[in-house]
């Protein structure tokens, strides 16, 4: 039976109530469509949701990292940090979604189990772990890149005496470290984030580092309110150049190569960006993503930089990243990590020399020894890009399944659609710029591109539409050879994968750019929609 609050019949489901998810129902609402959407958590914000754990902070500006689609809502926000913290992006999308009465049309704390097609009707029914069956003649997939947290496969866990908890899906009350022995597994962003802050409250803090990643200053700090208000006066033309930029930001591209410049001239420029802060080091020279020679010289001063922070060199040297190029592995902004490894409550374990056999009813046990502890944080990462959209059973035509679909990895029309499954829409998905962009600018993009094309579907009465399998072969294609044409594919990292043993190593985020990319998609649409079959 279909409980009451969700409506049995329905033009769009939407799932995900994250940034996507949200503007996806304003803009169909406005659209005068009989949209729902569907959330597991118990209320909006995504990956702000459930990412509560200390020091959780954006790695994209706080005025960029925002939406542009109403400018009333421009005007009467004020960001109030750089890089804004996980509260306050919280509070800003629950400023949204007041704002834009946006909770009555969506149903929290229920998780979309299945989404099968019928091939005679042309629409999809949504089953949800509560027992709901939705009918739908579209399904927007607004699950999110990093939604489904991935805890290691370490043996054990279950015999643990103390707490442990997952960065991604952090105790809403907060937890309290004090007087405790705590450990960390993980030293991607969340694992960064966190150590600083769990250092200053615990009675001991064991690291447990695999690989250590490259990470530069966050530079933090208080946005001048005079700047936030200039801002405001020009800001249409502020996003404007972000939407047509590579990135979705306002990086500024070095022109010079790495390898040309004397090593005075290379040592500054690398040292400008240093104390200016943020991830734009990476564009420092024209060549850091795309030769590894150039590549090095960024890690070499990144590695010197930590030489000098951190006291004791023998930790300074396994915190320092080697064998991958810099940049790869996504870049952290750090705040204070660094230095959490001089004091004297701070241990670093390397489980490269070091591998952690289990956890046990006491703590930790590495191949040499046994670490006792009172709690543990697994900062381990996610299932990302797939995952939230693999958890769910998807039966496109012929009942044939994602999953079977994307076995070797996963395949877009545009990071959009999948051939075979029709009416069904990603926002940011494989494929697309997403997760290598200013999400926030990708989201916009993404979610006008879908709802503008299930406006133009409607004006000209067509209810099918199916991107067709040679476009998809050419857009996978495309995808490869512009990552290939870089270093990232390179390193270990959650774009490829690597992080969830098993999952096929596919590049899987769009390196062409945002701007490119926005291109092609307005090509596309101004070409009738090409690439999509429709009936
Ligand atoms: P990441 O960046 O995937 O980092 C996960 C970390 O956990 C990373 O250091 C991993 O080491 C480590 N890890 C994962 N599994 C294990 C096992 N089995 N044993 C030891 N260490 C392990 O996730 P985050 O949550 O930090 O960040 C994800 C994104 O969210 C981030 O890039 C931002 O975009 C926001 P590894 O490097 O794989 O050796």
């Amino acid at each position: 039976a279909t409980p009451p609050h969700i409506p049995d019949r329905l033009d769009v489901l939407v799932v995900g109530a994250g940034f996507s998810g949200l503007y996806s129902l304003h803009r169909l609402r406005e659209m005068g469509r009989k949209v729902h959407v569907i959330e597991a958590a118990g209320d909006v914000g995504g990956v702000w949701y459930w990412n509560r754990y200390p020091g959780a902070r954006c790695d994209i500006e706080s005025v960029d990292y925002c939406y542009s689609f109403s400018d009333e809502l421009v005007q009467e926000w004020n960001w109030t940090e750089r890089y804004p913290a996980q509260p306050e992006i919280l509070r800003y999308i629950n400023h949204v979604a007041e704002k834009f009465d946006l909770r009555r049309d969506i149903t929290f704390d229920t998780m979309v189990t299945a989404l099968t097609f019928d091939d005679e009707s042309g629409t999809w029914t949504a089953e949800t772990d509560r027992g709901d069956r939705v009918t739908a003649n579209h399904v927007i997939m607004a699950s999110g890149q990093l939604s489904v947290a991935k805890l290691p496969e370490i043996p054990g866990l279950g015999e643990f005496a103390g707490d442990w908890y997952h960065t991604g899906n952090w105790p809403h009350e907060g937890v309290d470290f004090g007087g405790r022995r705590v450990g960390v597994i993980g030293t991607g962003s969340s694992g960064m984030q966190s150590i600083p802050q769990i250092a200053r409250q615990a009675a001991h803090l064991t690291v447990f580092q695999r690989t250590p990643h490259f990470a530069v200053p966050a530079r933090n700090r208080p946005l001048d309110p005079a700047y936030v208000a200039d801002l405001k006066t020009r800001f249409e033309e502020y996003r404007e150049f972000a939407r047509n930029h590579p990135g979705g930001t306002h990086r500024v591209f070095g022109k010079e190569s790495a390898l040309d410049v004397d090593p005075g001239t290379l040592r500054a420029t690398f040292e400008k960006h240093w104390n200016h802060g943020g991830p734009d080091i990476q564009a420092a020279f024209r060549d850091l993503t795309v030769d590894r020679e150039a590549n090095e010289k960024a890690a070499d001063f990144v590695r010197s930089k930590i030489r000098e922070i951190v006291q004791d060199p023998r930790v300074a040297e396994l915190l320092s990243p080697r064998g991958y190029p810099f940049g790869t592995k996504r870049l952290v902004l750090e705040i204070d990590y660094f230095t959490t490894f001089n004091r004297d409550n701070v241990e670093l374990v390397d489980t490269l020399s070091t591998p952690i056999e289990r956890v046990t009813p006491a703590g930790v046990r590495t191949s040499d020894r046994e670490y006792e502890l009172d709690a543990l944080v697994f900062a381990t990462g996610f299932d990302a890009m797939t995952g939230a959209l693999l958890k769910i059973d998807i039966r496109g035509v012929g009942g044939v399944t994602l999953r079977e679909k994307w076995a070797a990895g996963p395949r877009t029309y545009l990071g959009l659609s999948t051939a075979g499954f029709p009416n069904l829409f990603f926002i940011a998905g494989p494929g697309s710029p997403s997760v290598l962009s200013n999400v926030l600018v990708s989201i916009e993009q993404h979610v006008e591109w879908v709802t503008d094309y299930l406006e133009y579907m409607r004006k000209n009465g067509l209810v099918r539409s199916e991107a067709i399998p040679e476009k998809e072969d050419a857009w996978v294609e495309h995808v490869n050879e512009v990552a290939n044409a870089t270093l990232y594919p390179i390193a270990n990292s959650w774009y490829l994968g690597a992080n969830v043993p098993g999952k096929p190593r596919v590049f899987m985020p769009y390196v062409g750019g945002v701007g490119r990319y926005r291109q092609i998609c307005d090509e596309v649409a101004a070409n009738g929609y090409e690439g999509f079959r429709t009936t």
